[in-house]
């Protein structure tokens, strides 16, 4: 049953602290909420109260649907020069004998495993290897193109995209207009972290910064392309650090709207220079997801990436904000197993999914890339 208006006024009258009720009137108002709203939500929001506002804001936008799609990924490196502290799955080049290096063909060979299987999207992501240029990649996409027209390229981070365009020598609008016209559909989410350079410097200080990143995706949305954003929690960052990487996200998204989804992602802390740092709990990752379905107001979807947060999390966060729980994966993607996600093998199919979305409610519906519905189940 759609949580309405009267339930959900309830529960903001009934809150006893006023900085929360405010807050709450204005969700309800459909105001839009300010940076230190988002803070204090963050610090003094209770889980209920939090689910409550943004199971609201999700139910006003999506109703009971929930979307997923059948995807595969594909990682053509884990060799990387840059070495983030939370990274369990790159090899540096100096050690790349311990990492995986693929070919166009080899590439291409998992593309075609996937013949005459209604997949609609290939995730292409990995590390930045010195010797894998833009030539590399552009001839990449147009030889996946060649071979399977209609399947949707999701691929390449701006920490990926940065480092092609500076070292072929070409301006971000040269080199997503070059991608794009090989075939380049979208981007997917990755390489944003915490945008605020007070974390940037501790853990990931060598690669793209935050303009560096808004700048790509800004020039993906002028060329008519969707992108995701992603944001990692839960390790060395504060709420106003949180708070200031989503505000980014929405300025640039009132600009361009060329966002389609928010996607964040619970820092995972095995195998790499972060190890040291617990893990947020449960409590804190509903949290997050709440927080980021009533600040980024302008974002039509809030995702939970299943590999990564494990299948009953993913479940539960349908109550907190989320309509989206990403692709029925294949064994494809290392870079969770890698950081100690519950998920060792991230594997569900189409049957399993919608069995998930099920359980707890919701309507399955199956989506392309760019949220055209395709089936409801
Ligand atoms: O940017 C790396 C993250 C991201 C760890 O757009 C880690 O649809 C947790 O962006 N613990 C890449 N996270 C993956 C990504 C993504 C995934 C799914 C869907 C989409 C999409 C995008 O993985 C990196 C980084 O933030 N990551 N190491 C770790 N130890
Ligand atoms: Fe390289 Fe990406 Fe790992 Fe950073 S997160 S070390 S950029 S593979």
């Amino acid at each position: 049953m759609i949580a309405t208006m009267n339930d959900t006024e309830a529960i903001v009258t009934s809150v006893k602290d006023a900085d929360l009720q405010k807050i709450g009137n204005k969700i309800l108002n459909n105001e839009r909420i300010s940076f230190d709203d988002g803070v204090t939500l963050f610090k003094k929001g209770s889980l209920s109260y939090l689910g409550a506002l943004a199971n609201y804001v999700r139910e006003k936008k999506h109703g009971d649907k929930t979307y997923f799609n059948r995807n595969f990924h594909i990682e053509p490196t884990n060799v990387c020069v840059f070495s983030c502290k939370f990274c369990s799955y790159s090899r540096l080049y100096a050690h790349k004998e311990e990492g995986w290096e693929l070919s166009i063909d080899q590439m291409l060979d998992i593309v075609k495993s996937y013949d005459g299987k209604p997949v609609t999207e290939v995730h292409i992501v990995g590390g930045v290897h010195p010797k894998m240029n833009l030539v590399f990649f552009i001839d990449l996409l147009k030889a996946i193109k060649a071979h399977r027209p209609e399947l949707h390229i999701k691929g390449f981070t701006p920490v990926e995209l940065d480092y092609m365009f500076r070292k072929a020598k070409v301006s971000v609008e040269e080199g997503m207009r070059l991608t794009h016209e090989a075939g380049l559909d979208s981007l997917p989410g990755g390489g944003a972290e915490i945008f605020h350079p007070e974390v940037r410097k501790e853990i990931c200080d060598d690669k793209v910064d935050a303009e560096g990143w808004l700048h790509i995706h800004k020039a993906a949305h002028d060329l008519g392309m969707h992108s995701n954003a992603t944001m990692l929690y839960g390790h060395i960052e504060s709420f106003a650090h949180r708070i200031d990487h989503m505000d980014r996200l929405r300025n640039l998204q009132d600009e361009t709207g060329g966002f389609n989804t928010f996607i964040p992602l619970k820092f995972r802390n095995k195998g790499n220079d972060m190890s040291h740092i617990a893990e947020s709990s449960t409590i804190e990752d509903m949290k997050v997801y709440a927080v980021a379905r009533l600040y980024l107001d302008n974002f039509p979807h809030i995702k939970a990436y299943w590999p990564m947060l494990g299948r009953k999390s993913a479940q539960l966060t349908l109550s907190f904000g989320v309509n989206d729980i990403d692709g029925t994966i294949d064994d494809t993607t290392k870079i969770y197993s890698m950081a100690g996600s519950e998920e060792q093998s991230p594997t569900m199919n189409t049957e399993q999914l919608v069995t998930l979305i099920k359980q707890v409610k919701r309507i399955p519906v199956e989506r392309d890339t760019l949220y055209n519905e395709i089936n409801v189940f």
